[in-house]
């Protein structure tokens, strides 16, 4: 059994921070979650409304017409789809397109409808840890411990999914790298992933071309791939089994050698 997952991000928006405009139309989209699919992702993961710091929130109506026709166009391409999204009415829409996964980086805060939803679809969802929200999340953001402190808040919203009838079987969870995170915060989520898997559910880890592999390496987004995949195999020895990843050959390769490495 493959011991890890690769999600492909698919991003449908003009402003993503590392592929913005690159696939804003449908048939692009599609064309480029077929071929992360050929590269070995078991997910891809849809997205119409960017998350990064300084981020607009896009109306619903906006978002669901940018997802819907991709999902729809990759429901036969041979991966489960994800629908990225906060928003109750997008994820329904998704869902009826072929979605069966919901990633809600706000953990069902914006939209507590969210958790109905999966319950009674019998979706599979992913509950991130964001401090504050993308518009305003990096500025100065402060912890006590900030393992110990997404820790308890992904206890919390765990808790609170199950509460609302989500099967706990169904239920992933990220530390959500980048959230309200400095680049000492998230260096120290990635060395202490391990008391994140503790808390005994699968772990997604989302830490692709983001801004702290950019500090590190002094490379653009689009450059970033060889961060991201020494990130993932760190992440795989730690206990992370899904990797949200836009270079998804690249991390297939790094995690089929580490995989194997750490079987023997
Ligand atoms: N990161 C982003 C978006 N969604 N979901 C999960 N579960 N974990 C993450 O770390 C995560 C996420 C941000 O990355 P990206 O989609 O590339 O950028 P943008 O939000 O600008 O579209």
């Amino acid at each position: 059994m493959t011991p890890f997952q690769i999600m492909g991000v698919v991003n449908v928006t003009p402003d993503s921070f590392s592929d913005g405009g690159e696939h804003a139309d449908a048939a692009a989209a599609v064309a480029h979650g077929r071929r992360l699919i050929r590269e070995g992702a078991a997910i891809v993961d849809v997205g119409g409304e960017s998350t990064r710091p300084g981020a607009d929130p896009v109306p619903a109506e906006e978002e669901r017409r940018r997802v819907v026709p991709v999902i729809e166009g990759l429901s036969d391409a041979g991966a489960r789809i994800s629908i990225d999204t906060m928003k109750l009415e997008v994820a329904e829409a998704a869902v009826e397109a072929g979605a069966s996964y919901v990633n809600d980086v706000t953990a069902f805060r914006h939209d507590p409808g969210l958790a109905g939803l999966v319950a009674g679809r019998g979706l599979d969802c992913c509950l991130m840890h964001m401090l504050g929200e993308p518009r305003t999340m990096q500025r100065d953001p402060r912890y006590d411990d900030v393992v110990s402190d997404v820790k308890a808040f992904l206890e919390e919203r765990l808790a609170a999914a199950v509460a609302a009838g989500v099967p706990e079987e169904r239920i992933q969870l990220d530390p959500g790298i980048g959230f309200g995170k400095t680049l000492e915060h998230n260096l120290e989520l990635l060395r202490r992933l391990d008391e994140i898997v503790a808390i005994g559910r699968p772990v997604v880890l989302g830490t692709s071309r983001k801004n702290f592999i950019g500090l590190l390496t002094g490379r653009d987004p689009g450059a970033r791939a060889h961060g991201t995949v020494a990130t993932c195999v760190l992440g795989l020895e730690r206990g992370a089994t899904v990797f949200r990843v836009h270079d998804v050959a690249a991390v297939a390769d790094g995690l089929a050698v580490a995989a194997a490495t750490f079987a023997a």
